[in-house]
């Protein structure tokens, strides 16, 4: 209750008390933190970011990451995880020894890591990967690097056989989904604060379904490594053009 007795209005004091009880809680955003597949194969592992063309490391995005997660600017933070089963659909070595079919075409050629091939029924198009996340395995798991906070949430991906999983809501089918936009949901969370890895591949589809979830979406750039600097060039175009803020760790606090 404001004291509005001389002339109806507040004083510097009330204002303060105004502005902190009642428009602060409505005009600032909850904002989960989703550090994205920051798991040892991408780290110095199979699918390591470094032998992708662009050659970036991804241990330079380790202390902004850390400075992020232990920052105290989100309502949560998520850690997404690739996790496949050893008879994965994207795995080269899976590629003829699956239920899926390959295409006409792709049996009847040589067939290369990183190729994009198609699959029947149902169709769909699968790159190659060298076999990575692999379930339990030292290679699945968190970088020892990475700072855990104990009310995370841990969101694995990729999980089953026949379909991959690129983004931490939905299959790359569109059909299947993890818990992650119900947890979002259920904590009030408005914003999605977006980084890791592959920046343009796993960070690149989850903001992409952030914001198809009319999320604020942001990505932090300097948080995140890619695999092939175009593909990262068009990925910032691309998300920039659909709404999200491509951002630098620095300017977190004055987004959240
Ligand atoms: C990823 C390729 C295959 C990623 C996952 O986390 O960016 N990339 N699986
Ligand atoms: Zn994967």
């Amino acid at each position: 209750q404001f004291d509005v007795d001389r002339d109806g209005r507040l004083n510097d004091d009330e204002f303060r008390s105004f502005e902190q009880h009642f428009i602060r809680p409505l005009t600032s955003l909850k904002a989960a933190l989703l550090v994205v597949d920051y798991q040892n194969d991408f780290i110095d592992g199979s699918l390591a970011i470094g032998n992708g063309p662009a050659r970036e490391n991804p241990l330079e995005a380790l202390t902004p990451l850390n400075g992020l997660i232990e920052s105290g600017l989100f309502e949560l933070v998520v850690y997404t995880l690739d996790w496949h089963p050893s008879n994965h659909i994207s795995f080269y070595p899976n590629a003829r020894d699956n239920d899926r079919q390959l295409s006409e075409a792709d049996i009847n050629r040589d067939l290369r890591v990183f190729d994009k091939v198609r699959f029947s029924t149902p169709a769909c198009e699968q790159v190659l990967y060298p076999a990575h996340c692999v379930q339990e395995s030292h290679g699945a798991e968190l970088h020892p690097r990475l700072t855990l906070l104990p009310n995370a949430l841990f969101v694995r991906k990729g999980i089953h056989t026949h379909v991959d999983s690129y983004s931490a809501f939905y299959d790359n089918n569109g059909e299947g989904k993890t818990e992650l936009d119900e947890e979002l949901r259920a904590r009030g969370i408005s914003a999605a604060i977006v980084c890791g890895l592959a920046y343009d591949v796993c960070v690149a589809a989850t903001a992409a379904d952030a914001l198809r979830q009319g999320l604020m979406t942001a990505v932090v750039d300097d948080c995140s490594k890619g695999l092939d600097a175009a593909e990262m060039d068009k990925v910032r175009r691309q998300l920039t053009n659909d709404g999200a803020a491509i951002v630098l760790s620095t300017r977190a606090a004055e987004i959240v």
